[in-house]
């Protein structure tokens, strides 16, 4: 069991470095690593490094010297330099180590995928390459050789000079080892240049393997517009020669930031059309422009310690989100936002697995890139932005770059920032840090005929999340406004400050009773429990100004159905007549409407019967979705079938906004009306279609039907040599299977030779897949729980760190029945009692079953 370490333990390093240089000589199986970091004493005590058990270490010298065995002590983790043998003055450390990255499946350090050899540092990889101070307030430029005989060499920073089988870089800017990044490989790449606002030339390049290139443009694209973006909206300039951006296929993550090196997994680089969904198209523009964002948020500035590590990410998932909305739709992409973050962090924050964005302990960093940190971390700073307001958050954003460029910060000196440029406490704000948890908030209206007033009581409660059993109550913007009965707004958004644990507030002057509309753009990461009639949501989901709020009342009428019919009741007709006004409002953008019609998932559902208090029947809940689908496309057959042909998108494909959202109502469409035409659209639109968006629309929904084959033998035979796309045919089929097909279809599936499951995204597709399939997942016979379990425990030993973050499926085991409890606990404590299992692993499972 590793050690867990503690916020409140912090201590700074007692050594400044300098510099650091290393010269790496590749090959796959002896990589030699030669080190010298030039260290200045700053505190007392011994020179202690991090480093692993990969570590073949050759020697150590310290100012050429070799150090004496006495004073010399080298454990499995660390390195310890006796103080008594270090001089007085800076001195250097030198090393020389080999390690193997052809055996490192852990896909942590140097390791090779597909025959480039690439890092992963982020969180404590570098480690894993040679003896070092390896924690993120220790920040050092680096310069650095690397030799092979592979044609293109690359590292962090601007090229220094390059020879036959070496180049060197050197990166000014001084970084900590995490943003460390290296890359070798017979690579190709799309080319361009970038003039900063201050008129500096900027190399820009797209690393993919060569029969690559043809679909990395898209990204290229991306970059740019990132980069004026980022000048734009936030002043901030690009700062080296060179931007790199290298696609592997072998990624334990979405992708890393190095400095001036970004390292991506290929699925968030390489589009074209015909491989490509809408939604791959916009995750890779997303995340090009959030590694792009990290440059200063994260980088320029970084986080003094790993319980800090929503300072970088909480702020960058911000900056990525309005970049997105500014660049797409505003409206659509907050309503993506909030799904998002509702089914992964109210999901985490309601289990076992609950933390506050700022945690205060871990074992293993790496179980902590959460949704908490990354998605709550940037709802945080929305709220934060909305109670200082545009100009506030820009000064305070301003005298953060000023401030802290060159630091390695905390999130108490990101708040001093805010309450120094706006005058502002912040003290019972930052709960919103330190405390896990969603509140509640709960809404009693109070209406005074005679007096023409409303009066909302607000009240907040936070449930008790393992560690912390008292919840104080915290700030709370509210955005609400108000509608009458006739849809006119008579109040419009007025953003109301809730710090008490009851508060009320009163509006005025009201000539009749309006219709709430609460928590406009949702202004804050709460649950609402309030009582409000379907006709008051059937006016909200006609005539509300807010586009969030608009839709929230869509889904809640939809979700309220289904609630009822999972427990044996019928569709509410007002919601389906009010689905009609919807898909008949031709001035609605095509790809909210999109967002209307498609129905809460099965989890989200089952989540809500948990929060009712009931416990959830996962067999009902895919009944009835199944069910409501079919009643609202036999309702507004006409409507939708008109839709479907009016939705199509004549010419050449492109992903921007408008044509995507209009694909997307199109397939939406077909979803429903897939329920009644046997297929026939769906394999007519599989046949003719052009673009992967509706071939996957299509396949989806012929695989629900379990009349798939002709189109997946099809994939296969056009599409077997593409990594990424063949993943798309491992995780449609058991995502979308029914659910007493998925387990036999996985299984099946997981006998092929293409089943690659070392590589973390082919892994993820098909495992993933099965347990993204609610009710196959939680099959009452639980085939579901063992079939992942089963392949959790043959990953463990080969990439814990992916294997640990998949243990999540499990998380909400609390909310089902006792049979159901009790299948869960036996697969995880079957996994638990794996001799070998990883620390990540450990970890996960014991805080699953705690
Ligand atoms: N910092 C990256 C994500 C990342 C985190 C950890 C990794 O390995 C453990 C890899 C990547 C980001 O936010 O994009
Ligand atoms: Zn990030």
């Amino acid at each position: 069991m590793a050690e867990t370490r503690f916020l409140r333990d912090y201590s700074p390093y007692p050594f400044r470095v300098r510099e650091t240089r290393l010269d790496v000589t590749l090959a796959p199986q002896g990589t030699v690593v030669s080190s010298r970091i030039e260290f200045e004493r700053t505190g007392a005590g011994p020179l202690v490094l991090d480093g692993g058990t990969g570590l073949r270490t050759r020697s150590v010298t310290i100012d050429g010297a070799p150090v004496d065995a006495a004073h010399l002590a080298m454990t499995g983790e660390t390195l310890t330099v006796a103080e008594a043998a270090l001089p007085d003055r800076p001195f250097t450390f030198a090393a020389q180590v080999e390690i193997d990255p052809e055996a490192n499946t852990a896909l942590e350090g140097l390791y090779l995928s597909g025959g480039i050899f690439c890092t992963q540092c982020e969180a404590e990889g570098f480690r894993h390459i040679t003896w070092y101070p390896d924690r993120p307030d220790v920040m050092a430029a680096f310069r650095v050789t690397v030799r092979s005989d592979l044609p293109v060499l690359l590292s962090n920073g601007n090229p220094v000079a390059q020879g036959e089988g070496w180049a060197e870089w050197h990166d000014p800017w001084p970084k900590p080892a995490y943003l460390f990044a290296l890359v070798a490989g017979d690579l190709k790449a799309v080319s361009d240049s970038f003039t900063t606002m201050s008129g500096r030339n900027v190399a820009l390049n797209v690393w993919v393997r060569p029969a690559d290139l043809d679909r990395a443009g898209f990204a290229m694209e991306a970059l740019k517009t990132s980069m004026r973006w980022d000048e734009t909206a936030y002043g901030r300039e690009y700062d080296l020669d060179v931007f790199n951006i290298v696609a592997v296929d072998d990624f334990n993550m979405g992708a890393m930031e190095n400095k001036g090196l970004n390292i991506f997994n290929s699925k968030l680089v390489l589009a074209s059309p015909e491989t490509a969904t809408d939604a791959d198209y916009e995750r890779i523009e997303a995340v090009i422009a959030h590694e792009y964002f990290h440059n200063w948020t994260g980088n320029r500035i970084t986080c003094r310690d790993w319980f800090q590590l929503c300072l970088k990410e909480g702020l960058t998932v911000f900056r990525d989100q309005q970049f997105t909305a500014d660049v797409r739709s505003a409206a659509v992409k907050r309503i993506e936002d909030v799904v998002t973050l509702r089914g992964r962090q109210f999901r985490e924050d309601a289990g076992p697995l609950a933390h506050p964005p700022r945690p205060d302990r871990y074992e293993e960093i790496n179980n902590f890139y959460t949704a908490t940190v990354y998605e709550k971390g940037a709802e945080v700073i929305g709220m934060l932005k909305r109670l200082v307001g545009d100009e506030g958050y820009r000064k305070s954003l301003d005298l953060y770059f000023d401030r802290h460029d060159g630091q390695a910060c905390t999130i108490e000196d990101w708040l001093k920032v805010f309450e120094d440029a706006t005058g502002r406490d912040l003290a019972q704000f930052k709960r919103w840090y330190t405390d896990a948890g969603t509140p509640k908030l709960t809404l009693a209206e109070n209406w005074d005929d005679e007096a023409g007033r409303l009066t909302l009581r607000f009240s907040q409660a936070t449930a008790p999340t393992p560690g912390q059993p008292d919840k104080p109550a915290r700030v709370i913007p509210i955005a609400v406004g108000l509608i009458s009965q006739n849809g006119d707004e008579v109040l419009p958004t007025r953003v109301l400050e809730m710090t008490e644990t009851a508060q009320d507030f009163g509006f005025d002057g009201l000539g009749s009773r309006p219709v709430v509309s609460l928590l406009r753009g949702f202004s804050a990461p709460v649950t609402v429990d309030r009582k409000m009639t379907t006709v008051e949501r059937a006016i909200l989901l006609a005539h509300d100004t807010d586009s969030f709020a608009r839709w929230q009342a869509g889904h809640d009428l939809a979700m309220d159905s289904l609630v009822a019919m999972a427990r044996g009741g019928s569709v509410d007709p007002v919601f389906t007549h009010a689905l009609g006004g919807v898909l008949d409002d031709e001035s609605l953008d095509p790809a909210f409407v999109a967002l209307v019609l498609r129905l809460p998932g099965e989890d989200e559902i089952a989540a809500e019967i948990a929060t009712r208090g009931a416990t959830p029947d996962p067999d009902a809940i895919h009944q009835a979705r199944d069910a409501l689908a079919a009643e609202l496309a036999a309702e507004h057959e006409r409507g939708l079938s008109a839709l479907y042909d009016r939705m199509e998108v004549p010419g050449p494909y492109s992903p921007e906004a408008g044509p995507a959202g209009r694909r997307s109502l199109r397939l939406a469409a077909l979803g429903l009306l897939s329920r009644l035409d046997g297929g026939a659209r769906a394999q007519s639109l599989w046949d003719s279609a052009l673009n992967m968006t509706e071939k996957m629309g299509a396949l989806a929904a012929l695989v629900r039907l379990d009349r798939a084959g002709p189109a997946l033998a099809e994939m296969e035979a056009r599409f077997g040599g593409n990594r990424l796309v063949m993943d798309k045919f491992f995780s449609v089929q058991p995502m979308a299977a029914p659910p007493a097909r998925a387990v036999p279809v996985a299984s099946e599936l997981a006998e092929r030779p293409d089943f690659d499951w070392k590589n973390p995204n082919r892994f993820r597709s098909l495992i993933g897949g099965l347990a993204a399939n609610h009710a196959a997942f939680h099959a009452g016979d639980g085939s579901g729980y063992d079939f992942v379990a089963d392949w959790l425990m043959r990953l463990d030993p080969v990439n814990p760190q992916t294997a640990a973050r998949m243990t999540t499926v499990f998380e909400t085991w609390p909310r089902y029945d006792a049979d159901r409890r009790a299948k869960a606990r036996a697969a995880l404590e079957r996994l638990a009692a794996l001799p070998s299992l990883s620390g990540n692993t450990g970890e996960m499972v014991r805080r699953i079953l705690a």
